[in-house]
């Protein structure tokens, strides 16, 4: 398993991001710590430099496993389940356009809090439920075209109302039945969620491709009460390889909870 920081240049101060700054930045610090990869936060895919960036993996030999989508979300509020058809439109050409930078980065793009909600009113739950599928089986045609895995995400009640437990995205994930689209465990949202997270991951086998991992807290691996090596013997039952990247708060500091993060899991890692 690989281990990667989360990265963006800039982000709310409850934002799950370990590091905010310049990823010239970013990039040495996750080197320096002895991280495989660095997982990069945009709103808009033009708001990095592709060649620059791709120089800066090469160079420090790093990866970048995925992209995170969720801010165009969370500021812009675009949507795979909105109820008006050009507003969905919007979400799938932001979404089709980081695949065109994933493609370029060698990375994946991550479908999260921009899948959508269904809302309270019953007589729209099942319309915008469809809508949602169309518009995450249209972005899988054209991840499919380049070359791009889409990491669907199961993510907590509190901020989704749908794909809210691994089960139900291995559901929709199975649905849409591309070869382009994989599933996302967060452990946050999972702690929340989950009636038994290993076993949750264990029936993801063969079908999960990135995991968030961070503790009860969302702080880093080993600043919480989550019983991360249970994660990690769950990972390694089913032969899990991808990545684990620290979707966390940065706290006490980024680079405090880097260097902590990555000995925490490095450690359970060599345990028997
Ligand atoms: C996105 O990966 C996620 O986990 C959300 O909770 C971010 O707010
Ligand atoms: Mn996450």
């Amino acid at each position: 398993m690989k281990i990667a920081i989360t990265a963006a240049l800039d982000a709310g101060r409850e934002a799950p991001i370990l590091f905010r700054g310049e990823m010239e930045e970013a990039f040495a610090l996750a080197a320096e710590l002895g991280y495989d990869g660095v997982e990069i936060h945009l709103q808009h895919p033009q708001d990095i430099d592709r060649i620059g960036v791709g120089e800066l993996a090469r160079r420090h030999g790093l990866g970048v496993p995925t992209l995170g989508t969720g801010m165009a979300a969370g500021r812009e509020g675009i949507a795979f389940s909105d109820s008006d058809p050009a507003i969905r439109a919007r979400a799938v050409q932001r979404i089709c356009s980081q695949i065109d930078l994933a493609s370029f980065l060698h990375s994946g793009v991550t479908i999260g809090l921009i899948y959508g909600r269904l809302g309270s009113d019953p007589a729209m739950r099942e319309e915008k439920r469809e809508a949602a599928a169309d518009c995450l089986k249209e972005c899988c045609r054209h991840a499919e075209h380049r070359g791009v895995t889409l990491f669907l995400e199961a993510i907590n009640r509190y901020e989704m109302d749908q794909l809210v437990t691994l089960d139900e995205a291995i559901e929709c994930l199975q649905k849409v039945g591309s070869g382009s689209l994989k599933l996302l465990a967060d452990t946050f949202h999972m702690n929340i969620e989950e009636v038994d997270l290993p076993g949750s991951l264990r029936r993801a086998a063969g079908l999960l491709g990135h995991v968030h991992l961070s503790d009860s807290n969302r702080q880093v691996p080993g600043h919480g009460h989550l019983d991360v090596k249970a994660v990690l013997d769950a990972l390694r039952s089913i032969r899990f390889e991808g990545y684990l990247a620290f979707e966390v708060l940065p706290l006490p500091d980024p680079v405090s909870a880097a260097r902590d993060g990555i000995a925490h899991v490095r450690h359970l890692l060599s345990m028997p």
